[in-house]
């Protein structure tokens, strides 16, 4: 007969798979989320001929993190503790090119019949005192399981390039002095912020108005683009398809 592990071994186990199974439902509830928002990329590329996404990342916050977390809030150290008092444990972060793209983009997942916005973190409009800027959705979505429906918590955290810049060196400062950053590099970082807001207002206004040159250059133009994009062909090629054609 096979011998039995150690009682604490077993337990080890036990709570090894309690934890997998935790966090898969965050996994799917991740995917759920990128999911929904590579829909939502494809078709604002396709109505507004450009690419408002610059990049999606997402993480499972990590057990040790998880605990850390808790630790320093002083809560109940459990599973069922991490599920009520963590709400970024499954974490998306869209970098957009424009701060207009922010907005858009979140008006089109909070208009998702299936997401329920719990709370919208908005620090563009009131940045942090550090300077964090970013517009926060919490949001829950349904888990389809095999033998139930989960209700899970995801923090969408949706930025420009230039508050995505400055929030990981930020982060990385923060982390550095152990949350005790001096006051010297705190006031850097804060002109740092300012800095990169008039960055991206002024990318906003000639955006608009590249936009306002497009849509000047009429329709014929668009077509055109929308036909090379459509058939993802170069200039030349498309000169040379129409020689052929006749
Ligand atoms: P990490 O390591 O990125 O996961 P809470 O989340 O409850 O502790 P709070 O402050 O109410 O507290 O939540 P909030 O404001 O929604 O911020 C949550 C996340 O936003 C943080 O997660 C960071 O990712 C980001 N964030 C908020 N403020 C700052 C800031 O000043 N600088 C930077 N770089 N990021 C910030 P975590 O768990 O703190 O960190």
């Amino acid at each position: 007969m096979a011998e039995q592990p150690p009682l604490q071994l077993q337990q080890l186990k036990k709570l090894k798979q309690e934890m997998t199974r935790f966090l898969m439902t965050y996994q799917f509830a991740l995917d759920e989320i990128t999911t929904k928002i590579e829909i939502l990329q494809q078709e604002f590329h396709y109505m507004n001929d450009y690419n408002p996404i610059e990049h999606v990342s997402s993480r499972v916050k990590s057990p040790e993190s998880m605990l850390t977390k808790l630790m320093r809030k002083n809560l109940p150290i459990s599973l069922a503790s991490m599920e009520e008092h963590l709400t970024d444990i499954a974490g998306v972060r869209v970098t957009c090119s424009f701060v207009s793209d922010i907005y858009e983009i979140s008006r089109m997942l909070q208009q998702q019949k299936d997401v329920d916005v719990l709370e919208i973190k908005d620090y563009i409009q009131e940045p942090k005192e550090s300077g964090y800027q970013s517009l926060h959705l919490l949001v829950r979505v349904p888990v389809f399981m095999s033998d139930r429906t989960k209700y899970v918590c995801v923090e969408i955290q949706i930025r420009t390039i230039a508050m995505d810049f400055w929030a990981s060196l930020e982060h990385k400062i923060f982390y550095k002095y152990n949350r005790d950053v001096p006051d010297r590099l705190r006031q850097e970082l804060q002109e740092a912020a300012a800095s990169a807001a008039a960055l991206d207002r002024k990318m906003e206004k000639l955006h608009l108005e590249m936009k306002e040159i497009k849509e000047e250059n009429g329709p014929e133009e668009e077509a055109f683009e929308l036909l090379l994009n459509n058939r993802r062909l170069t200039l030349p090629e498309a000169f040379l398809s129409e020689d052929n054609d006749g």
